[in-house]
């Protein structure tokens, strides 16, 4: 089991330790490449580095493990007291992320771009998992490994001088974090075809229209404050539904019409074995907000 600054365990992380935000018992640690805040019940990851836009060296991948295991492990162990309803992920100055660090893979094998890949793979399965809502808030340059990062997230907000592409095959590259496989599932088939061979970028407002992007905003702050608001209205519904909704949403990911509606039925009947759900119900009916219980 991983460990963190939690106040009776032994602190093991891949940076140095000293006191980060703080999520229910547990303290972030202080990250060599993330800025993590939480304000209200959302956290906000930031990928904090600039002056390489951001690029996902390993050294931001294994920051990015070690933060979602921490979030994850509070989720599951915290009883219902759900103190994350969701995560904003973003980058520091001009950037999102601008893909992965091509100076690291100038050096790499093919073994090791094989890990490289499996890696951030990982990372992206682990947002999907979180049983809150992540936003990807791109406030710059999504490109390569940035508009995969941003397409494991559950909602992409962006600014309106954002841009998104999957400039590999300039590159000598293939996507490696997933761009193959969601990119086709926002725009469809034939956009994410055009965009993979050629390398073209998107503007935000193309983004917007191809399904990639869910709302645009027209500065930075905006954006954040947009995402933060989403956050706190989640928050106001049942902890325990939204994760079932999400995780629904993923397992149904490609599956057949029967075959989805067969993990629906299952989530319906997971959804009437939850407090979440009496509470609910009763106060609809008494006509009373419901304090959910988050179980
Ligand atoms: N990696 C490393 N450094 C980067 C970087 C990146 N992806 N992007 C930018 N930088 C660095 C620049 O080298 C520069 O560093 P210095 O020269 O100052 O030391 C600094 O960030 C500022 O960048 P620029 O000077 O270029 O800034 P501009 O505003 O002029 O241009 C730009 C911004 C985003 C248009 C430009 O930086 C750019 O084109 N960047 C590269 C974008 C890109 O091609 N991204 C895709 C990367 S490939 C795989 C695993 C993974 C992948 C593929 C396969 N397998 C295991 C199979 C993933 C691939 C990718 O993501």
């Amino acid at each position: 089991m991983l460990s963190f600054g939690v106040t009776d365990s032994k602190v093991s992380s891949p940076s140095d330790i000293s006191p980060g935000a703080t999520l229910g018992r547990m303290q972030f640690p202080v990250y060599a490449t993330l800025l993590t805040d939480i304000r209200d019940t959302v956290l906000t990851i930031t990928v904090n580095r600039p002056d390489a836009l951001n690029a996902l060296s390993s050294r931001v991948i294994e920051d990015l493990e070690h933060c979602l295991a921490a979030v994850s492990e509070v989720l599951t162990n915290d009883d219902g007291a759900w103190p994350v309803r969701g995560v904003i992920i973003t980058g520091a100055g001009k950037a999102f992320v601008a893909g992965a660090d091509i100076r690291e893979m100038t050096a790499m094998s093919p073994d090791e771009a094989h890990a490289y890949s499996s890696r951030m793979h990982g990372v992206t399965l682990a947002i999907e998992q979180l049983p809150v809502p992540v936003i990807a808030a791109v406030n710059g340059f999504a490109l390569g490994g940035g508009c995969e990062l941003a397409m494991a997230c559950d909602l992409i907000y962006a600014v309106s001088t954002a841009s998104f592409g999957q400039p590999e095959v300039s590159l000598g590259l293939v996507p490696g974090f997933g761009g193959s496989v969601r990119l086709p599932r926002y725009v469809g088939q034939g956009l994410a075809r055009e965009l993979l061979f050629t390398g073209r970028r998107l503007n935000a407002e193309e983004a917007q229209r191809a399904g990639l992007v869910t709302a645009l905003f027209d500065t930075v702050e905006e954006l954040l404050d947009g995402a933060h608001s989403t956050v706190v209205l989640v928050g106001r519904q049942s902890p325990a539904a939204v994760a079932l909704v999400k995780q629904t949403l993923s397992a149904t990911q490609g599956m057949t019409t029967a075959d989805g509606l067969a993990v629906e039925a299952e989530s319906f009947r997971a959804a009437f074995a939850t407090e979440d759900k009496v509470e609910g119900t009763r106060a609809f009916l008494a006509k009373e907000r419901p304090n959910f219980p988050g179980r």
